[in-house]
């Protein structure tokens, strides 16, 4: 059996984001083994072992700069169609939400363009996006499905999410979701779409493996928790994994329906309770926060941070990229946002797109730099971890590996990975 190739990556300082040691878990003047797809060793370039040295069948000198686990988005929307820019400026000249969603806007307006767009448009749409990402330092990103309502239609856009990530040098993780807004024709038969959602849709994407997760919009303005609960538990049956957009805009217990079906992760969690918090600590699911929603929609009520951190719920930090309420395709920005209107610190917020992020798409294989983890890094041109938090709108990555191989990422301008081999 040929042996899996040892490539060195030297010259460089590690923000490992590993627990339990210096702060970001930082190794100055380091070197990383990558053996095959996975980290076989990191820790001080003077305590590299020499067999290592002497297996190396290709060495990578960053002239200095930082290395991060490969970023992680765990929670988007960004496979649709259209976008939502004319009831941005209306709302930004005067225009209530209500008289916009009256006027036929909202969801159900990026529902119509999503309807209405080919497959190929909808992945490249998306691949669009993602190289955005990309330029941050993005490895992985969950893409969720929920502008197709019907079957045939949320079956596109699951393909089209995996495809736009094949097209960005990205890998997509899916997720159905099936109860993101109640469609038109089903205005007076809600359980006429839950029925449809639970018997035919869920069997039909769980057989199908377009999905590992499944979602919904636990809202007063969406669906009911009793309505989240019969739609999890189909879900669990098939397998699939539980995430929940929960609490968003008012206390629906969204949070402990999502913790009492071993939630991978809650999500928004504006107005979650105590009782809430608990429950996502008993249950160690992640609280996944987004403040590129609570920006645009200029929120007050800001996420229990301090609850949530005084329990030990694991804090994420998704980008929610979607055309209505989060049009933000930076993580960066998001990182920035969560210490800004949030108040996590520089190391929670990068351990949210990291470690944390991991965590909540159950990917244990990913999210530091340590050995036996794949090998997905972000290569910095910076002088610190916390300047990832500090900086808008700079070019800060410098490069990209997934799985050990570098992945030249068009939008980096001097991209270290450009013209390098797979090794
Ligand atoms: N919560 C949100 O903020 C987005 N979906 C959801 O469940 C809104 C999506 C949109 O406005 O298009
Ligand atoms: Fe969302």
């Amino acid at each position: 059996m040929t042996q899996p190739n040892v490539h060195l990556v030297m010259d460089c300082h590690a923000a490992t984001m590993a627990t339990g040691g210096a702060p970001y878990g930082t190794i100055r003047d380091a070197a990383l083994v990558i053996e095959g797809e996975r980290i076989a060793w990191i820790g001080p370039r003077g305590d590299l072992p020499k067999s290592w040295s002497e297996r190396a069948t290709r060495t990578d000198r960053l002239e200095g700069r930082w290395i991060t686990p490969g970023l992680i988005d765990p929670h988007t929307h960004l496979i649709f169609g259209g976008t939502r820019v004319d009831e941005f400026e209306a709302r930004n000249t005067g225009t209530s939400y209500a008289e916009i969603a009256a006027a036929g806007g909202g969801i159900l307006s990026t529902v119509r363009a999503t309807q209405a767009a080919s497959e190929e448009d909808l992945s490249a749409g998306g691949a669009d996006r993602l190289r955005a990402l990309a330029a941050d330092g993005v490895c992985v990103v969950e893409v969720k499905s929920g502008y197709g309502f019907n079957l045939n239609e949320e079956l596109k856009m699951l393909r089209a999410a995996h495809h736009a990530g094949r097209l960005a040098g990205v890998e997509v993780v899916a997720t159905y979701l099936g109860l993101h807004a109640l469609p038109p024709e089903y205005r007076d038969d809600r359980a006429g779409y839950l029925s449809y959602v639970c018997d035919t849709a869920l069997g039909a994407v769980a057989a199908r493996g377009g999905a590992d997760a499944v979602d919904a919009f636990c809202e007063t303005i969406a669906f009911t928790p009793e309505e989240t609960e019969r739609y999890f538990r189909r879900a669990q049956q098939l397998g699939l994994k539980i995430k929940l957009h929960a609490d968003q805009l008012s206390d629906t217990g969204g949070a402990a329906l999502a913790a009492k079906y071993g939630a991978l992760s809650a999500d928004h969690l504006e107005y979650t309770s105590e009782a809430g918090i608990a429950a996502l600590a008993a249950a160690g699911s992640v609280a996944v926060l987004l403040p590129g929603a609570y920006y645009y929609l200029r929120e007050t009520k800001r996420p229990p941070v301090e609850a949530l951190r005084a329990a030990g719920v694991p804090i994420a930090l998704g980008s929610d990229l979607n055309p209505g309420t989060s049009p933000v395709a930076s993580l960066l920005a998001i990182l920035n946002m969560a210490l800004i209107l949030f108040g996590l610190t520089p190391e929670e917020a990068l351990a949210g797109v990291t470690r944390e992020a991991a965590r909540a798409l159950g990917r244990d294989d990913l999210g530091t730099l340590a050995p036996g983890k794949r090998a997905d890094l972000a290569v910095w041109d910076i002088a610190h971890p916390a300047e990832l938090t500090y900086w808008l709108g700079r070019q800060l990555c410098r490069g990209r590996f997934i799985a050990g191989t570098p992945v030249p990422t068009p939008s980096i301008p001097g991209d270290f990975c450009h013209g390098l081999r797979a090794h």
